[in-house]
């Protein structure tokens, strides 16, 4: 159904697009690449690339355009479809309402593939007009162990990259060239800032890079600790998967994007004041500069992701499908309004002058959003690498201070059925990706012989199956759910 005409999205058709689409206002042609970023998803595109979009539009600085990189083979429709578009895209806000805000970003003006000639993406970052490397390489590109916090130095990829410092696999490798070969020509160095949902993500990274520093060249690694900065910051905006019928609404309404973004219109960035080179001053276009992020990341991390896998969990072995409709049940709003307030709140630091049970409503408001969308099925991807950042430390803060646990367990015991049967308890199938998905099944399959032999994953799950106060709830849920007893019915009893 198409009301108007519509434009494929390139820089010659920008001033054909209706007026209500907002366009870059600075000519692209004259932005230089000031920051390099790798792992280029919705994620990136909905929040930093926005921001520095704004930036430019602004100030009209334009020393910040973003070169993005794509360290696996899987990022390459991301450069073909940027390509395409003038490495133009465009975002579409949905509110509650169901009012819509579209602009066109420019923020990006070049895409390189890692995989294809990283030669090319080591020169760039080692290129003197490159001040801050960004990164969101999710959750598992930092190569730690979860239960222990350390590198993972028999990592064949690691291994591989020691060996090939020119043509490496992971971050960090890149990384490192690129610092050498500045510090070579006595270049400054530039900022890494990750922009990952990690608590600590600027600390995180540091430590891994040295340690991955420290197995090539030890004293290379001093020289990193004491010039390099890597600022923690706490990221947020919610960014479900584009999908055809979003691509079909923009073309609705004058756009033919092959890749838009989706997102809500909330977006907050806190992040510490910690560069080695310059920076764009973010603050002009909302972000927050604070000299300690962590209350925040652990606000974030603990209430909002958490919450998220509460729903994604529960609500995929419920039969649900999207985090709207799962807020829609009312047992299910009233369990995640209750996990939030006895759960998670009573072990959080105070933010600034930020109300936490606002935060919560707020919160709670978000994930209603009818036209976000979000799929719980995206939710719950790699939840062996999200659940020991996201819920886990709530459950050991709750066992070491006599805490509330119910809800937690719960969630874990739903973890254990969908990973066990990767269905909803009527027999659905459930989407798995998840980089340790066979051994979290194996694990779960053997409930027979030990009822807590899901607990036994310790790199995800550390000491826990030893706490009772713990077990005995996780075990009693776990066995209704097994004998059938539909979850929405044991929330019910719950909330
Ligand atoms: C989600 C996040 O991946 C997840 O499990 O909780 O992607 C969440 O939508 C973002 O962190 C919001 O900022």
């Amino acid at each position: 159904m198409q009301s108007q005409s519509s434009f494929s999205l390139n820089k010659s058709n920008l001033a054909m697009l209706p007026d209500n689409i907002a366009t870059p206002n600075f000519d692209r042609s004259d932005v230089t690449t000031g920051i390099v970023h790798i792992g280029v998803g919705g994620f990136h595109r909905s929040h930093e690339a926005m921001y520095v979009n704004g930036y430019m539009n602004t100030t009209g600085d334009l020393n910040w355009g973003i070169c993005g990189v794509g360290l696996r083979p899987a990022d390459k429709k991301m450069q073909e479809v940027l390509e395409s578009q003038d490495y133009l895209y465009s975002l579409l806000e949905k509110h509650p309402s169901g009012e819509r805000n579209i602009s066109v970003i420019g923020a990006i003006t070049e895409f390189m593939m890692a995989t294809e000639n990283p030669k090319a993406v080591i020169d760039k970052i080692a290129s003197p007009e490159v001040k801050i490397v960004s990164l969101t390489i999710t959750e598992g590109g930092y190569n730690f162990d979860p239960a222990t916090g350390e590198f993972i130095a028999d990592n064949p990829d690691v291994i591989h990259d020691v060996a090939n410092p020119t043509a490496p696999r992971l971050v960090f490798g890149y990384l490192l060239t690129a610092l050498q070969a500045r510090k070579a020509a006595g270049i400054a160095p530039f900022t890494i800032m990750s922009c990952d949902n990690i608590q600590h993500n600027g600390d995180v990274l540091k430590a891994m890079l040295l340690a991955y520093v420290n197995l090539v060249d030890k004293a290379f690694a001093q020289w990193v600790e004491t010039n390099v900065a890597f600022p923690n910051s706490m990221v947020d905006r919610i960014t479900p998967a584009t999908t055809d019928e979003d691509m079909d609404e923009l073309a609705s309404l004058g756009i033919k994007d092959s890749w838009p973004v989706v997102c809500e219109p909330f977006h907050q960035w806190v992040i510490e004041n910690d560069f080695c080179n310059d920076r764009p001053s973010f603050e002009s276009v909302g972000a927050q500069f604070v000299k300690h992020v962590a209350p925040y990341e652990k606000l974030k991390l603990r209430m909002l992701n958490a919450s998220h896998s509460v729903l994604g969990l529960v609500g995929s072995i419920a039969g649900l499908e999207t985090i709207h409709g799962s807020m829609e049940n009312a047992a299910l709003r009233d369990m995640l309004g209750k996990f939030m307030c006895t759960e998670v709140m009573p072990n959080l630091d105070a933010v600034g002058d930020l109300d936490v049970n606002e935060y919560g409503e707020i919160l709670l408001t978000r994930f209603a959003n009818p036209n976000i969308k979000d799929a719980l099925s995206r939710i719950c991807l790699e939840s062996s690498a999200k659940i020991p950042v996201f819920l886990l430390p709530t459950v050991k803060d709750n066992l070491a201070n006599g805490g509330k646990l119910d809800i937690s367990a719960l969630v874990i015991a739903c973890w254990a059925y969908y990973s066990e049967f990767h269905t909803s308890q009527e027999g659905k199938a459930l989407l798995v990706q998840d980089e340790l998905a066979d051994e979290l099944q194996s694990a779960a399959k053997g409930y027979e012989e030990n009822p807590l032999s899901f607990l036994t994953v310790s790199s995800i799950f550390g000491e826990l199956i030893e706490y009772q106060d713990f077990t005995a709830l996780y075990t009693n849920y776990l066995s209704q759910l097994r004998a059938g007893e539909p979850v929405l019915k044991i929330v019910a009893a719950l909330a």
